[in-house]
């Protein structure tokens, strides 16, 4: 059996060495050059030519150097910093730490074969180059790899212990077309090949957008929204039992196609992106026992068989990039649900783990998570408890991935880039992301800015503590010298406010309270507001919940800064419990449906305002840039009231003011007109919602709240207005 030795391996292929030596002096040329230039330039000394020189002399050694860099060795760690441990060959790799768990019987003797290449595809020119591959198979038992094609070069092989898996470094000219490029796999036994291809690059000019201010998302768990392929409902391994509408832990029948088939329902009520819960493929069966939670099936997507296929109930690869194609035809957003921390504990891995340390135990051996989500945060915490936070299964049949084995960092990171490239999605929501080191979300991060550059990722930091959050965006450095690189977090400790306020629990005065921590973000306008996710109990089900209560987080979610985000069937105000009760199928997506929510004809009045109410909020934001773009600042505040302006730091011309009174009369308020900071005594307020006619305030605004409602304004300078 061939063993691992990074001597030998970086030997194996001189070109690969050369690149990463060149790789390294690249990246110190880079930060000497642009010094160089930058002193040279303080002193004009491009604009003159030293004695004896010709006039492009002092220009030759960067354009060579450049040259190097990004002729020579494309993607050679180009750009890369020397942290990012995830992109170096497996040098600090010992021995001991990649025996694999347990033998398996016949697999040292008979033809080698190949199950699964992860990644399947890859592409020319791209920033991971040269990309590992890890294939499944057995007999791979002192195997040799070649590439059929030269356009690809084969370094770095690797077989594990049990002759599994044999990792693969490949290395692609940049001007490789498209196509097949196999390699051939030979042991003493016989040969096999890898299939691999190269895929044509998806065009960025309509994919990979990221998502920024402008945007409002909308979480979609598709198995509960909308069937429209009921062909793909019980998959020929599947128990009966698996598929069952009246089953809450049940898979219900909804898919890729469903949301494919409404999509101008989104456009209608205004949203700009999607959200879905994973479509990675899970386990088909069902799991039981004697508890109340059984039967019970993975419908969710959260529990990964393999992090390379669409869970086959929801479609295939082919209808999911149908979807995101006609989505960007008019003009949505499609947000991936990864999940790097853990997969489920059905995936093959468990019986047979490629490394001995790719998962942070066994399914017989691991600990636990205690959740002691703080020590994450604390600069005084003990190993123990960090670690058992870092490196404990989220549940029993949740495998926690090992992202400090640099295998596993690197497989994580090019799988991520991988369901980007291939279907063109525009941003990530990565799932329980704390759980996972924080130089891991930095190489994440900046592996997916390198090649995309306004790909988005929000991390979910499930705390109700806006330090904890605010620690894992990016943008700022924390205690532990790490920048994440994170785009956005979701706002947890506002959402809860909210739901407190608006169910009269907490004063209104709450709210401001808990957004002066805004203090602690790098740039408040990159969180996102959460009104409510899959994880949480409906609003209207909340205790104390009204729909006017509902209609004020929806319009504070709406209008407060950050870049909003709805959950599915929250517009017509459906209930739901705690997990699966806030997952229901929602009313008209599935055959046999009596009543077809998707139909304003056909909602109930109740819902038709919620509807009503969301889309109006949403059309706001699209109209007027303040919205998204401002600055927020506090007008007033009691126990009944919060009113708030956000204004563009571009046009000060567009501030709005919004008006929240949670109680059950109509409220008198005034402040001055100094406290908008614009410069002028008088001013127009203009109603964007509520009153039909614009109100003159003159050095006081003086305002009568509705009960139980909220209200916007634009603001005009009196001058201004009455032209
Ligand atoms: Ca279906
Ligand atoms: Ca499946
Ligand atoms: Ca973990």
């Amino acid at each position: 059996m061939r063993k691992a030795n990074p001597q030998s391996i970086a030997k194996s292929d001189p070109f690969a060495l050369l690149c990463s030596r060149i790789s390294a002096l690249c990246r110190s040329f880079v930060d000497s050059t642009i010094r160089v230039w930058a002193a040279r330039l303080e002193v004009r000394w491009w604009t003159s030519t030293p004695r004896g020189l010709p006039a492009w002399g002092p220009r030759l050694f960067p354009a060579a150097g450049i040259l190097l860099c990004v002729g020579l060795c494309p993607g050679a760690g180009f750009g890369r910093s020397p942290a990012e441990n995830w992109y170096q060959l497996p040098q600090s790799r010992t021995q001991s730490a990649h025996r694999a768990a347990q033998p398996l019987p016949n697999s040292q003797s008979g033809l080698p074969s190949i199950t699964k290449v992860e990644p399947p595809s890859w592409w020319a020119g791209h920033t991971i180059n040269p990309v590992r591959l890890l294939a499944r198979g057995t007999n791979l038992a002192g195997a040799r790899v070649r590439a059929a094609n030269p356009a690809i070069r084969v370094s770095g092989v690797f077989v594990n212990e049990n002759s599994t898996y044999v990792f693969v470094t490949v290395n692609i000219n940049p001007s490789a077309p498209p196509g097949s490029y196999p390699l051939i796999l030979e042991t003493r036994h016989g040969q096999t090949t890898i299939p691999f291809t190269i895929e044509p690059p998806l065009t960025t000019k309509t994919h990979f957008q990221g998502i920024t201010g402008d945007d409002v998302i909308y979480l979609i768990m598709p198995d509960r929204f909308a069937n429209g392929d009921p062909a793909n409902d019980a998959p020929a391994d599947a128990p009966a039992a698996a598929n069952d509408r009246k089953n809450p832990r049940a898979y219900h029948g909804g898919d890729l196609r469903g949301i494919i088939n409404h999509l101008q329902y989104f456009k209608d009520l205004g949203v700009t992106a999607l959200w879905l819960t994973p479509w990675y493929d899970n386990w088909n069966g069902v799991n039981t026992c004697d508890k109340p939670w059984c039967p019970n099936t993975y419908y969710h997507g959260y529990h990964a068989i393999d992090y390379y296929a669409v869970e086959d109930r929801f479609g295939d690869m082919a209808t999911l990039r149908e979807l995101i194609e006609k989505a960007h035809a008019l003009g949505l957003k499609i947000i991936q649900d990864q999940v790097a921390n853990h997969v489920g504990s059905r995936h093959p891995w468990l019986k047979d783990p490629p490394l001995e340390d790719w998962f942070h135990g066994t399914l017989a051996h691991h600990t636990l998570n205690k959740f002691r989500n703080s020590v994450l945060l604390s600069p005084h915490a003990n190993q123990e408890e960090f670690r058992n936070t870092l490196d404990g299964w989220f549940s029993d049949d949740l495998p926690d991935m090992n992202q400090e084995e640099a295998e596993v960092a690197r497989y994580e990171i090019q799988n991520a880039l991988w369901w980007v490239g291939m279907t063109g999605l525009d941003a990530i929501r990565q799932d329980t992301i704390q759980y996972m080191p924080r130089s891991f979300i930095r190489d994440l991060s900046n592996a997916l800015h390198r090649q995309y550059p306004k790909m988005w990722m929000v991390g979910e930091v499930f705390e109700r503590d806006a330090a904890q959050t605010a620690f894992f965006i990016g943008g700022h450095n924390g205690w532990d010298g790490i920048d994440t690189r994170l785009d956005s977090v979701f706002d947890f400790s506002l959402w809860n406010a909210s739901l407190l306020t608006f169910t009269n629990k907490l004063p209104m005065r709450a709210l401001r309270d808990q957004l002066k921590y805004d203090a602690l973000y790098p740039d408040p306008l990159r969180i996102t507001t959460l009104a409510n996710n899959h994880d949480t109990v409906r609003f209207m089900s909340l205790d104390g919940a009204t729909l006017e209560g509902a209609m004020m987080h929806t319009a504070f979610t709406l209008s407060v800064r950050g870049i909003p985000q709805l959950y599915y069937g929250e517009e017509i105000a459906m209930e739901g419990k705690e997990d699966p009760d806030n997952r229901r199928d929602f009313p008209g997506g599935f055959p046999g449906d009596k009543h077809n929510a998707f139909s304003a004809s056909q909602r109930t009045a109740d819902q038709q305002r919620m509807w009503q109410w969301t889309h109006d909020w949403i059309k706001l934001r699209r109209e007027h840039s303040a919205f998204r773009h401002g600055r927020l600042i506090d007008l007033f505040y009691d126990d009944d009231a919060y009113v708030f302006a956000r204004q563009d730091p571009n046009d000060a011309a567009d501030t709005v003011m919004i008006g929240l009174n949670r109680s059950a009369n109509a409220k008198n308020i005034s402040f001055s007109t100094a406290r908008f900071g614009l410069g002028f005594d008088d001013l127009f307020l203009h109603p964007l919602i509520g009153r039909p006619e614009p109100i003159l305030e003159k050095k006081s605004v003086a305002l009568t709240l509705p009960p139980r409602s909220a209200l916007a304004y634009v603001l005009r300078g009196a001058r201004a207005s009455s032209n």
